[in-house]
């Protein structure tokens, strides 16, 4: 599929999952405003990777994930962990440092692990999702389930990432690999760094590969859904780009100056929780019940303990 061709209409499921799909693209969308807004404020200790923009990816794809299925996600991974139903009120008191966060208030927001909800981790190594989820494939091929790695345009340039493509084909493992081509590494646009097309880097290791509009969540989980089943059925790995945007900078304060003139309205006129309210209709309900839920989220959040100094008091779940 060419880059024209990825943005044909999708099918939309019905109203109830539609709306669902709607529900947990929006709870990122406000999650991720309320981190930058407490960032801004000095809440948040560590720094932030926002994944507005790219919700659709996440959340299509973790739909279609059954129980025994592993992610692995990014350092722009509050959206793979909220897609997989990770609770927002534990994310958040974890990128405020607070002891109730998902792994105490140890982790900040690009460390997130959370096992209970099939987040074998959110790495700050480019690409180590790659690496992460390929062995999960391998442990998952005896035991049953699918592993997924979401990474970026520029993680395809890393070495482990042709050695782990290499090494799931050869041993027919089942994963599914989602590039979310954003355009950008940090401030440097894709084509600057990277040869040819990626999806090409998966085709010549004879992985079945798609490019994909990820900004159409319809579309993601139709094509989320044939890797997935495909890897489940033992054919091996699958692969996925997905062409999407993020709309703040790369993290923290970087304002995104290099942006070319006029592409955030580019992309911001296909935006995914648009494109889906399209499809949808009325959405009042959710966006009213997203907001309440949010607003409560920080409430708690702020005032949620912080863990104790103490080394040996830990409050991890299985600590
Ligand atoms: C191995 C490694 N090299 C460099 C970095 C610094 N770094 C952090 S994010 C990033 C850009 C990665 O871009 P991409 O894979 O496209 O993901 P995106 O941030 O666009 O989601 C770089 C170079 C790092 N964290 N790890
Ligand atoms: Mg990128």
């Amino acid at each position: 599929m060419t880059r024209a061709q990825a943005a044909k209409p999708s099918a939309v499921p019905d109203r109830e999952e539609a709306l669902e799909l709607y529900r947990r693209m929006l709870i990122i969308r406000r999650f991720e405003d309320t981190v930058q807004d407490l960032f801004l404020k000095g809440q948040v200790h560590g720094t932030t990777h926002l994944y507005s923009g790219q919700e659709a990816v996440a959340v299509g794809v973790c739909s279609v994930l059954a129980e025994n299925d592993r992610v692995a996600g990014t350092y722009r991974g509050h959206g793979h962990a909220l897609a997989l139903g990770v609770e927002p009120q534990g994310l958040l008191d974890e990128l405020l440092g607070r002891a109730t966060g998902v792994c105490g208030g140890r982790a900040g927001s690009m460390n997130v692990i959370d096992l209970e909800h099939r987040l074998i981790g959110c790495f700050g190594i480019v690409g180590g999702s790659i690496a992460a989820a390929t062995g999960a494939a391998l442990a998952l091929k005896r035991e049953g389930g699918v592993a997924v790695a979401f990474f970026g345009d520029g993680a395809t340039n890393q070495g482990y990432f042709h050695e782990c493509l290499n090494f799931a084909r050869v041993f027919r493992l089942p994963a599914v690999y989602v590039c979310e081509n954003n355009l950008y590494g940090e401030f440097t646009p894709y084509e600057q760094v990277t040869a040819g097309e990626i999806r090409a880097r998966a085709e010549t290791l004879d992985i079945s590969s798609q490019t994909i509009d990820g900004n159409d969540v319809f579309g993601v989980q139709a094509a989320a859904r044939e890797a997935v089943d495909r890897a489940r059925a033992g054919e091996g790995p699958c692969f996925i780009e997905a062409l999407t945007y993020r709309y703040v900078g790369h993290s923290r304060s970087d304002p995104g100056r290099y942006r070319k003139p006029g592409e955030l309205d580019e992309w911001r006129a296909r935006d995914p929780l648009i494109r889906a309210r399209e499809a949808i209709g009325d959405t009042a309900e959710v966006d009213r019940a997203v907001e309440a839920q949010i607003a409560q989220v920080i409430e708690n959040a702020l005032a949620a303990p912080f863990p104790s100094p103490d080394p040996d008091a830990r409050e991890f779940k299985d600590g």
